[in-house]
Order: structure tokens, then sequence, then C-alpha cells
């Protein structure tokens, strides 16, 4: 049984509001807690924002819960969510300790994709770098500084309404970290063109819950994550990384079991470490 941990302690996400407590054992729903009052905090940020759903109750809001609805993806990865007697979802997880959406837009799954582009690490002869003590060779995948926490991440995004997990994956790439302004058209099409193609083929790593510190009992992040391998730096050789968005740094970072990072992200890296049989 999954169990999260970031969306469960301390102070929600950015935020002076304290969630009430949730010892691990209380996080089931299942699970009887009669003192159980976690405290209500929705965002001032999500008011009138177009991406953001309405409250729950205002007549003219109408969900399809755990259906596609219209353009909105209303469906967990998880399975069916429950509905609870007031009409808000619940987290499929357990408790966290906070009421009502928190920073996220949507009721319920909020989509995202991730794309975990990696490379071998190589010296200046082109040679793959190994660690000295397992001898296994080093990876490397692209992670951004994310602006809202600081914390280093993945360079994923939210799904819109109505736009396929592939579009994201690449937009949100090329938001977050290929932001290079200044480009002439040729050159721009050319790039545009290259990550189009690179963005096609990639491995589906995770399809799921995240534990994201902005998750509540009612609003949680949900994501598709996919592996692009570009084996012999011939896609990303000549491009430099540059941050843009939400993002405030981008680099390509060195993969081993030391890697602190957003969310559940560093578990994501984990399986391509071990698809690869490389460094951890
Ligand atoms: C995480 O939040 C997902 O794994 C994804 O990386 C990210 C999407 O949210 P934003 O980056 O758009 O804030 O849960
Ligand atoms: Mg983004
Ligand atoms: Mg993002």
């Amino acid at each position: 049984r999954m169990i999260h941990h970031k969306c469960r302690l301390g102070f929600y996400s950015t935020s002076n509001v304290k969630r009430f407590e949730v010892t691990e054992d209380k996080v089931p729903w299942d699970v009887e807690y009669p003192e159980y009052k976690p405290v209500e905090y929705t965002s001032p940020v999500l008011k009138g924002k177009p991406w953001a759903d309405p409250e729950i109750g205002e007549p003219s809001f109408k969900p399809k819960w755990n259906s596609l609805d219209g353009k909105i993806n209303r469906r967990s990865f998880v399975g069916d969510y429950v509905i609870n007697e007031a009409g808000y979802p619940l987290n499929p997880i357990g408790r966290t300790g906070i009421a009502k959406r928190g920073l996220l837009g949507r009721w319920g799954p909020n989509h995202a994709a991730d794309p975990i582009v990696t490379r071998w690490k190589r010296d200046a002869q082109g040679v793959i770098e190994k660690n000295e003590d397992t001898k296994r060779p080093i990876l490397q995948f692209v992670a951004i500084k994310r602006r809202d926490t600081g914390a280093w991440a993945i360079p994923g995004g939210m799904v819109d309404p109505g736009e396929t997990v592939s579009a994201t994956l690449k937009r949100e790439f090329m938001e977050e970290a290929m932001s290079s302004l200044g480009q002439d058209k040729e050159e721009r099409n050319k790039l545009e063109k290259s990550m189009k193609e690179f963005f096609e083929k990639g491995d589906e790593i995770y399809k799921g819950y995240v534990d994201d510190p902005r998750n509540t009992d009612n609003a949680w992040m949900e994501t598709v994550a996919l592996n692009f391998h570009d084996d012999d730096h011939s896609v990303f050789g000549n491009i430099m990384l540059v941050a843009g968005d939400d993002a405030s740094k981008a680099k390509w970072m060195d993969i081993d079991n030391r890697l602190n990072l957003y969310a559940s992200h560093a578990e994501f890296i984990r399986k391509i470490v071990e698809k690869y049989g490389a460094h951890w």
C-alpha cells in the first residue's frame, strides 16, 4: 500500500498554513480518526484563474468525476476515487491534514507529465565515466530548480485541457529547460523539429500518484513520466540548457543515491538507473 510523506508533514507548500498532524498509521481513510480536523485551505492565487475549477457547490459547476469531463481528464490512474457526502473527491492515498484545494487548480486528480531526459556522463574525450567504487557508468538527467520551493526537479508540468501527454512532455521541457531566446527563425525551426523527433520515442517509467507537497485531501497530483535517452549525445551535444518559466536553473545532474529531488521524482529516476544498470 502506497503512503505519502511530503504532503503530510509540517507546513503546506510555500504557505504558513500548518497541516493537521496525520501520523503514518492514520493516513488510510478506512482507519478511524474521529479527532481528524484538517485545516481548510485554498490559495488566493486560484481566484478567477481560467485553469482552475470553480468552488464545489457552485450551481454552474457540474464536474463528471472519474471520467473524461469534456477536455478535462478527471480520471485517476489509481482507480475510481470516492466523493464524500459533502461532494468533495477524496485523495486515494489518504489523509493529508489539509482540506480543499490548496494551490492545485483541479478538484481530484491534477494531471502532469514528466520528461526525464538522460545521457551517459562522458569525459572530454567522449569516454563514458564510471564510478570508482561501483564501476558502473554514470547517468545524468536534465534537472531544473523550481522557483516555488527551490527544490531540484524533473522539468514536468500540467497537461492542458485536451492536450496529449506527448505534447505536454515536449512543451514543458522546452519551456523550463530550453528557453533560449534570440535564436533566428531558421535555427528555431530546426530545433523544434529535432525536439519533436526526440520526444516521439520515450519509455514509460511511471504512471500514477505523485507524493507532491501541494496535495490535499481533495486535490492531488498524478503524472506520466517518460524517459528519453540521448545515448550518444547526438541530440543534446550542442544544445545549451537555459532555465525558463517556473524554473530558475537548468542543468545536467549526475545521478547517484544522494539525489534529493522534489516530490517523488527521485523514485522515478531510480527506475531508470535500474533499467540501464547505471551507477547509483
Ligand atoms: C509534480 O509537479 C509532477 O511530477 C510534475 O513534475 C509537476 C507539475 O507541476 P508544475 O511543475 O506545473 O508546478 O507533481
Ligand atoms: Mg511548466
Ligand atoms: Mg513545472
